[in-house]
């Protein structure tokens, strides 16, 4: 496992792609989630801390997107939260993509308070920016690699409300790219949050107050170039804006 996740950490911090793990290694689901854990202990080990978790291919947008037909979960260090700007010089093929994140502000112990635990929501967008060649993966794979999460920025958070049909809207140097409803989400992006709920109990990991949820997205993926100013509204919930160099 060490071996695997030593393989896609060098591919982020170099910013070079590699062939898929499955081409050299059968990997199960429990396998890949194992490869995960330790790629997050080499950021870990780096400095990194955890502040959340996000959830993949709750929306058939993005089922269809990558080809695979199961919902996963990656998990967020501080290092990839973005601020105003990012720049995508060492990134390997950076995507973007609108997203609702959830804020809690108590500890998840058991899936069914997972609504409850939440202090606020925001308009989100993730940077995914797969290790793999081509951005071409199974779904062990990109377990493994940690749900492709690179980075994630957050607008404004707002007191708790019904999420479950928000418009989003992702604009790129002003032009809409993307669009949808958070009804994408698994139907209401709240059961993306109990759905997180339950693989962390079942990983043995506590969701704790502070921490971010990102629902998964609403719509597919697009490509992030340089130099491009990226816009997400989600209704009523206000924007986020970010630079890429
Ligand atoms: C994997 C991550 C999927 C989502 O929102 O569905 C994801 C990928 O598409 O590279 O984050």
């Amino acid at each position: 496992m060490n071996r695997l996740a030593e393989i896609l950490d060098e591919a982020a911090l170099t910013g070079r792609a590699v062939p898929r793990l499955t081409d050299r290694a059968a990997l199960d689901v429990p396998a890949a989630y194992e490869v995960q854990r330790a790629v997050i202990e080499r950021r870990r080990e780096r400095g990194e801390t955890l502040i959340g978790v996000k959830m993949g291919f709750t929306s058939r947008a993005k089922m269809v997107q990558m080809g695979v037909d199961d919902v996963i979960w990656g998990l967020l260090t501080d290092a990839m939260l973005v601020e105003s700007h990012l720049d995508t010089s060492g990134l390997i093929h950076p995507r973007v993509e609108p997203e609702i994140a959830f804020l809690l502000d108590r500890p998840v112990r058991n899936p069914a308070d997972a609504a409850a635990a939440v202090g606020a929501v925001a308009v989100g967008y993730e940077v995914l920016d797969s290790r793999y060649e081509n951005f071409s993966f199974t779904l062990e794979d990109v377990i493994a690699d940690n749900a492709s999460a690179c980075g994630f920025g957050l607008g404004p958070w707002h007191s708790p409300r019904d999420v479950g049909n928000i418009g989003l809207l992702l604009e790129v140097d002003g032009r809409p790219v993307a669009s949808g409803s958070s009804a994408a989400i698994l139907g209401d992006p709240v059961r993306s949050l109990t759905a997180a709920a339950r693989l962390a109990h079942a990983a043995g990991i506590e969701l704790q107050p502070g921490w971010v949820v990102l629902a998964g997205a609403a719509t597919a993926a697009v490509p992030l170039p340089a130099g491009a100013h990226v816009r997400v509204s989600g209704a009523g919930l206000g924007h986020v804006e970010v630079t890429t160099r």
